[in-house]
């Protein structure tokens, strides 16, 4: 087989909205005729991909009537038959319509609310009906520019409320559907509510049914903000809250570029890629991601294989990381094996307080040993680069 060959065990996806992204941006128009979702249901099987993820409205277009509903499904449904391909995940689009402009879940308005969680609950009917187990929540109007317009702990009560709403919808149902919430900074509010990955974890704790929501940390979102988005990951798995991921490049104070995975931050999409291998993570390795405007429809089946690629090659070096020996002499002169000892091995008795209050410790040789940071970065440079 050609090597970096994607396969459906990979777990490869793709939303419908990032190959079917037609190159609009807030300055120019679409730049590429739309996709059929059968299409690319049919391409991105050809190209070794386990799935497909949507939002309502790229399915069944805002304001279908229910047998026109029907009869798309069925189509798609059809198609995802003849390719084995599935949908492992599904989402609502609470962004794109006038109605949502000042919010969706967190409106000023009760009534623009209620219509947010009733067409966020059509949607998890229909993500359920196409066997999708995880439902993403990204709240991209959930914020405000006018500050003075929003009660921002108001806003949180009523964004906990909706949740827990949606969540009481998949248990009244009896669906085998999680909840990921899916933190950004800002873009296309001025601030968006749940910034990042730290303020989601802690939301979810203030929910009635905590253990039904996670999250679905995206690459580009705590890049845009400054921040490592591995560590948001590694951070994200400690808390048992991976529930799903949102994978693409982005340079760090840009705006939200979603491009083809790897192709922007390659270090740091190594170094989440060996955090997923080395975590046994074996949900889905989703790209949301989408084509370069300048790019015609080939181009689309060049990104999507792109990005997969890209991810395997990254896979590969991450084998390579733990077997080239040099790299694990310069693992083992940074002690990174010694932050799995605890601190305190007696736990947190008397004895054990005793224990450390009375210690002799020397900090003088503590403070003069060097850690080889500098070589075993140069040695993951070098992997990277494909010279060793
Ligand atoms: C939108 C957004 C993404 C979200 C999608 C899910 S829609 O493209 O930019 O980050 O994951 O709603
Ligand atoms: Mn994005
Ligand atoms: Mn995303």
């Amino acid at each position: 087989m050609t090597p970096y060959q994607p396969t459906p065990d990979d777990h490869f996806t793709f939303g419908l909205w990032t190959v079917g992204n037609p190159g609009r941006d807030p300055f120019g128009h679409e730049t590429r005729p739309p996709i059929d979702p059968v299409d690319a249901v049919v391409r991105l099987a050809e190209l070794g991909a386990y799935g497909v993820n949507l939002h309502d409205d790229d399915l069944v277009p805002f304001g279908s009537r229910a047998t026109e509903r029907d009869r798309i499904v069925e189509r798609f449904r059809a198609a995802l038959a003849d390719t084995g391909m599935h949908v492992p995940m599904a989402t609502t689009n609470l962004f794109s319509q006038p109605v949502f402009k000042e919010g969706a879940f967190t409106a000023n308005d009760a009534q623009v609310r209620r219509f947010a969680v009733q067409k966020t609950m059509r949607a998890i009917d229909l993500g359920a009906e196409l066997g999708a187990t995880v439902y993403v929540m990204w709240g991209g109007r959930e914020g405000v520019e006018a500050d003075a317009a929003k009660d921002v702990g108001a806003a949180l009560d009523r964004y906990a409320e909706a949740v827990n709403l949606c969540c009481a919808h998949i248990r009244d149902r009896g669906y085998d559907l999680v909840v990921a919430l899916e933190p950004k900074p800002n873009e296309p509010r001025g601030d968006i509510l749940l910034p990042t990955v730290g303020h989601a974890l802690a939301f979810i704790d203030e929910l009635e049914w905590p253990e039904m929501v996670g999250l679905n940390p995206e690459f580009a979102h705590e890049t845009m903000s400054g921040l490592s988005f591995h560590h948001a990951v590694a951070q994200t798995l400690w808390h048992g809250k991976l529930f799903h991921i949102d994978l693409n490049g982005q340079r760090i104070g840009k705006y939200d570029q979603d491009f083809r995975f790897g192709s922007e931050g390659i270090r740091d999409a190594f170094h989440l890629v060996r955090l997923l291998e080395d975590a046994g993570w074996t949900g889905m390795r989703h790209f949301d991601a989408h084509p370069y405007r300048t790019e015609d429809h080939d181009g689309v089946w060049e990104f999507a294989r792109g990005c997969m690629r890209t991810y395997l090659i990254l896979k590969e070096k991450a084998q390579r990381f733990h077997c080239d020996p040099e790299i694990a002499e310069a693992l083992a002169a940074a002690k990174v094996a010694g932050l799995r000892e605890p601190t305190s091995p007696g736990g947190l008795g008397t004895a054990s307080l005793d224990a450390l209050r009375t210690a002799d410790i020397d900090p003088s040789p503590l403070a003069t040993q060097g850690y080889g940071h500098e070589r075993l970065d140069q040695l993951v440079t070098e992997l990277l680069l494909g010279v060793r």
